[in-house]
């Protein structure tokens, strides 16, 4: 079975929907000095070479994979026309966004929009951070054929570094003829699907060229449907300066890091000596699936002659302000489960039950809440629309305070994030980002009411 994801709730057809839409739009207002970015955007099938032999029917925003980079800066607004030139319905749900509801993208709030549609999605762009953007419409299907792209939004006072890379980490399974392989069996639906050939930017393991002496900032996205990345640039060191929802407050050096599906991370690499071949690669996870892990290239940088270097990252990259201190209630628990089911052998599911509908939360009410990992593999925990702080893992807290909306939580592990509902009223969701588990239920949708 193939994700088609919610089948149990109303579609948004009802006169307070469509409403909804017009005055999320009508909110949106650049900041002064600010500007609206306006694009058009396509989902269409696409020739595409992943690798340097095969020639794939894949489906690509734009006709390409990934999709163009969306670059705008915090308090612009971001206008996109979007049209549907794939043969069935889709829609596109902004990964880490903080905008209303309506913008979402998902089921929840939008009926998918049909072959040959139109939709145009405008919202204002709070935060800085490397975002992407997806369908949440059969996503085991269009999301593994291609549709996927970043889209980076810049702060007022950034590091400085001598460039920039946007890299969107994906994996794909192609056939013998070079064609991306249907869902699979049950061990697919279990694991999650996990494809041979590793790609960066739509590219089967490209090279990178770099100048000597330099430091470089990359915006590393994890496109792929269940892989986890454990990301290493040849063993050396380098620093994280940002995670999902933006910078952290400073940098962190780190050999490795892991990115779970769905999450960010923002590196200075670097610098390198003239000659290096540096292999940037995955390093085994065991996230106890049944097809055991490797470590596997993603990409290589070769540097050639050296070149100055203006790069300033400093010490204080910005300020984060915990959300709670001291002792905590926790408001809701979060059971990520199995149960079994005939047909793929288990069902994933939230409290127990597929498709969870959670209780609403209120704004302004602080939510702590524990997500519980009942079962015996990983999963990462995606919160739409939302920033959290992780609190904790298993009691202990996190290495470094960051805003997140992707999170690991391991097997038999308990996550302890807290987030605010601020005013942006309507349905939102979390779910596992490991797209096969998403599609079989272990999923929550709810409402934040005013
Ligand atoms: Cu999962």
């Amino acid at each position: 079975m193939t994700g088609h994801q919610h089948h149990h709730h109303q579609h948004s057809t009802s006169p307070d929907a469509a409403s909804a839409h017009e005055k999320a739009r009508a909110a949106a207002t650049p900041d002064p000095g600010r500007t609206v970015v306006r694009l058009e955007l396509d989902a269409r099938e696409v020739d595409w070479s992943f690798t340097p032999e095969s020639r794939t029917r894949a489906w690509g925003f734009n006709g390409q994979v990934p999709g163009p980079v969306i670059q705008a800066q915090v308090g612009d607004v971001l206008e996109v026309q979007f049209t549907n030139r794939l043969p069935e319905a889709t829609a596109i749900h902004w990964h880490g966004l903080r905008i209303p509801a309506a913008m979402d993208g998902t089921e929840m709030v939008q009926r998918p929009i049909a072959p040959g549609d139109t939709f145009t999605y405008r919202f204002r762009l709070p935060d800085a951070g490397t975002f992407w953007y997806h369908p949440h419409v059969n996503e085991t299907v269009q999301v593994e054929r291609g549709l996927y792209g970043a889209l980076v939004v810049r702060g007022g006072d950034e590091p400085t570094l001598d460039g920039e890379r946007v890299l969107v980490l994906d994996d794909v399974s192609l056939d013998s003829e070079g064609q991306v392989k249907p869902p699979g069996g049950w061990i697919e639906q279990h694991d999650g699907r996990q494809g041979p050939t590793r790609l960066v930017n739509g590219r089967q393991e490209p090279d990178l060229p770099m100048a000597a002496g330099q430091i470089e900032r990359w915006r590393i996205v994890n496109a792929s449907s269940a892989r986890y990345v454990r990301l290493s640039i040849g063993e050396r060191p380098f620093q994280i300066l940002g995670t999902d929802g933006g910078l952290i407050e400073q940098p962190v050096t780190a050999r490795e890091v892991l990115l779970v599906p769905g999450d960010r991370i923002d590196l200075a690499v670097g610098p390198f000596s003239e000659g290096d071949i540096v292999e940037v690669t995955s390093g085994r996870y065991n996230r106890r699936t049944i097809r055991r892990s490797r470590d596997e290239r993603f990409a290589t940088v070769r540097v050639g002659p050296a070149s100055p270097s203006r790069a300033a990252i400093g010490g204080r990259l910005r300020t984060i302000e915990p959300l709670v201190s001291g002792d905590v209630t926790v408001s809701r628990e979060v059971h990520l489960g199995v149960r079994p089911s005939l047909s793929t052998g288990v069902k994933f599911v939230v409290n127990k039950e597929p498709h969870h509908r959670d209780k609403p939360v209120k704004v302004g009410e602080l939510q702590v809440w524990e997500v519980v990992n009942d079962t015996l593999m990983d999963h990462p925990f995606h919160l739409h629309g939302f920033f959290f702080q992780v609190l904790a893992v298993n009691g202990e807290p996190p290495a470094f305070r960051s805003w997140e909306d992707t999170v690991n939580v391991s097997p038999r592990s308990r996550v302890r994030i807290a987030w605010m509902p601020d005013d942006r009223v309507g349905e939102w969701m979390y779910h596992c980002h490991i797209l096969e588990h998403h599609a079989s239920g272990m999923m929550g949708h709810f409402a934040v009411v005013a």
